[in-house]
């Protein structure tokens, strides 16, 4: 099929799939849904037919001709737009599952208020269908496969997240296994990529036979794809690729150099160890003369016999981490025990699943000394926020917060940037929040002048302390918006207004290399995990290793600060040192 016309399929299919949401006239879902099917079934190519040409095909009427003509000459539609911009991303995100229908996606997020693929995954293995009319368990199974579908379907590459579950499963598994003298995950997942291409897992032991059979024997595995004495590679269920490699104990370190990666980094240091007359491979540093091993228990050992400190997996991307680490010169990388509170997170009161109270206790067990609750504003008009419920919630959190001896709670908001740059509310009201976070959530696709100058305006409000989920990615899903980010950073480091690094791991928003730009501005970040339930509370660890992947320090992450210091940052007019 040629593919203008798989795009226009794909795009009338939606725009039918937004007009049934939006309880608009079944007629006309319907007419759409036939036109797609239409067009997808069209032998030529549709990109070469005029208005006329393409009134020919069946089921095509005028105005969805002239519809199909904005888009194959201007890229968008207008209507489409318009449509996408009246329903929750979440919904729209649900409708993608390919087993899931817009009328089922809507009773999900109106009855349940689940609005992503990752909460509708927690509503079922809470069980929270089982009570909803026309949801059986056999629909329950349905959603599962297109989930895994959909997941497998995309670029091949999966999320860190889900990576990170499946390896820390198979480590604990083959940590138990007699022998085992250590065992960790390494590659790219180690280095905390946003996207994974295969799990390595490492194994030391002196023998690998018993590694090799408990792994082709793990109840998730569905296929062998090699199998041998040094590596074993399967396809788990759910279609990932994972590398089991097994090492005698006295090479450990080499090993896990090695297979941690990244390949350039591994060039770079083998450089450094040719010209010193030494050979490293993921056995040992070897003696080119004599061919003794001089190093490969540690990865510590290993760097010490090359000049270098230890460098953090997150920074072994061949971006400078080598000529720092000869410098000395290496920063200190923030970690995951830095951070002192979640800056961004809702409650159902907004499109979050679970209650303040469930939220707020989930909090305070993170060890947290502080936790902002920041559910959305009325220009999100899905959401039905009001001034009053607003209030009310603030009565709530205030009463709330002498409950947790250690924990301080912050009552926030996460304001909506108009297409404009304006806000939802007026500074007046906007004066009683002690946070307030501002998001882009609609209107992708206005021109770079525009979205720039949006966001430059969100800033320049003094209330705004937090640019959230900045370009608004979704990976593998949506891609950020074309804004002039260099002035954003710009205007944030002149503003004292930090920049989030959202930790979900679908967003990881700011990514590494963005971080890095916007750092040399000398702007401060938040790493925050804009939870919508209390599952989403430890995705924290997916953002603070993405800042490492920045290089961000603790004087980087607000965040990570005492709370006085939060507190004066956020301060209209405050800068935080
Ligand atoms: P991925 O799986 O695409 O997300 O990325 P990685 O980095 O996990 O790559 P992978 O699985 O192909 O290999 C794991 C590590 O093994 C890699 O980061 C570095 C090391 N490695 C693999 N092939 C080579 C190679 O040809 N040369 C060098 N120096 N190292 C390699
Ligand atoms: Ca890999
Ligand atoms: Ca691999
Ligand atoms: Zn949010």
């Amino acid at each position: 099929m040629a593919r203008p016309n798989e795009e226009v399929e794909a795009l009338l299919q939606e725009y039918a799939d937004l007009v049934a949401i939006t309880g608009g006239d079944a007629f006309k879902a319907r007419a759409y849904e036939k036109a797609a099917r239409a067009i997808g079934g069209h032998p030529g190519d549709v990109s070469k037919l005029d208005a006329k040409g393409l009134r020919d095909i069946p089921n095509v009427g005028k105005s969805i001709a002239d519809k199909v003509v904005e888009y194959l000459s201007t890229g968008r539609v207008t209507a489409v737009e318009e449509a996408r911009a009246a329903i929750p991303a979440g919904v729209r995100e649900l409708i993608t599952i390919p087993t899931l229908g817009p009328k089922k996606a809507m009773t999900l997020y109106e009855e349940l208020h689940v609005s992503s693929v990752e909460g509708l995954l927690d509503a079922i293995h809470e069980e929270r269908l089982r009570g909803l009319k026309g949801f059986g368990e056999k629909t329950e199974a349905n959603i599962l496969h297109g989930i895994a579908l959909m997941q497998k379907a995309g670029s091949g590459r999966i999320l860190l997240g889900a990576a990170t579950d499946v390896a820390e499963q198979i480590v604990a598994d083959l940590s138990g296994v007699k022998g085992c003298e250590g065992c960790a995950y390494a590659g790219s997942l180690r280095r905390m990529r946003e996207t994974i291409g295969d799990i390595d897992v490492l194994v030391a032991a002196d023998r690998s036979a018993p590694f090799m059979q408990a792994f082709a024997g793990l109840p998730y595995a569905a296929e062998i794809i090699a199998h041998g004495q040094k590596k074993t590679s399967l396809r788990t269920t759910k279609g990932l690729q994972v590398d089991l490699r097994v090492l005698p104990p006295a090479s450990w370190g080499a090993g896990l150099l090695y297979f941690t990666g990244s390949k350039a980094h591994n060039i770079r240091i083998r450089e450094i160890a040719v010209r010193q007359k030494l050979k490293l491979s993921e056995y040992g540093l070897f003696d080119v003369d004599s061919g003794v091993n001089i190093a490969s228990g540690t990865e510590e050992e290993v760097y010490a016999r090359l000049g270098l400190p230890w460098i953090a997996p997150t920074l072994r991307e061949d971006r400078g981490e080598i000529a720092a680490g000869l410098r000395g010169e290496l920063p200190e990388l923030v970690a995951e025990d830095d951070i002192r509170g979640d800056l961004h997170t809702h409650t159902d009161l907004t499109d979050g699943v679970a209650s303040l109270e469930d939220m707020v206790e989930a909090a305070a067990r993170r060890g947290y000394a502080y936790y902002a609750v920041t559910d959305h504003a009325p220009d999100l008009y899905m959401q039905r926020m009001t001034d009053e419920k607003m209030l009310a919630q603030r009565e709530r959190v205030r009463a709330l917060d002498g409950k947790h001896r250690k924990m301080r709670l912050l009552h926030g908001t996460e304001l909506n940037i108009g297409p404009d740059g304006g806000l939802d509310w007026p500074d007046d009201f906007l004066a009683g929040f002690d946070l307030c976070v501002a998001s882009v959530h609609s209107h992708f696709h206005q021109t770079r002048a525009e979205l720039t100058r949006r966001l430059v305006r969100a800033c320049e409000n003094p209330y705004v302390g937090i640019i959230g989920h900045p370009t608004t990615r979704r990976i593998g899903k949506r891609p950020g918006i074309d804004a002039d980010f260099d002035a954003v950073f710009e205007a944030c480091a002149r503003t004292g207004t930090a920049l989030e690094v959202n930790a979900h791991p679908e967003r990881l928003d700011l990514c590494d290399e963005d971080i890095l730009r916007a750092k040399r501005y000398g702007v401060k970040f938040a790493v925050n995990t804009d939870a919508h339930s209390t599952t989403h509370l430890p995705y924290m660890r997916y953002g603070v290793g993405t800042a490492q992947r920045g290089w961000l320090t603790k004087d980087d992450v607000i965040n990570t600060w005492p709370l006085q210091r939060l507190r004066r940052f956020l301060r209209p007019g405050g800068h935080g040192s």
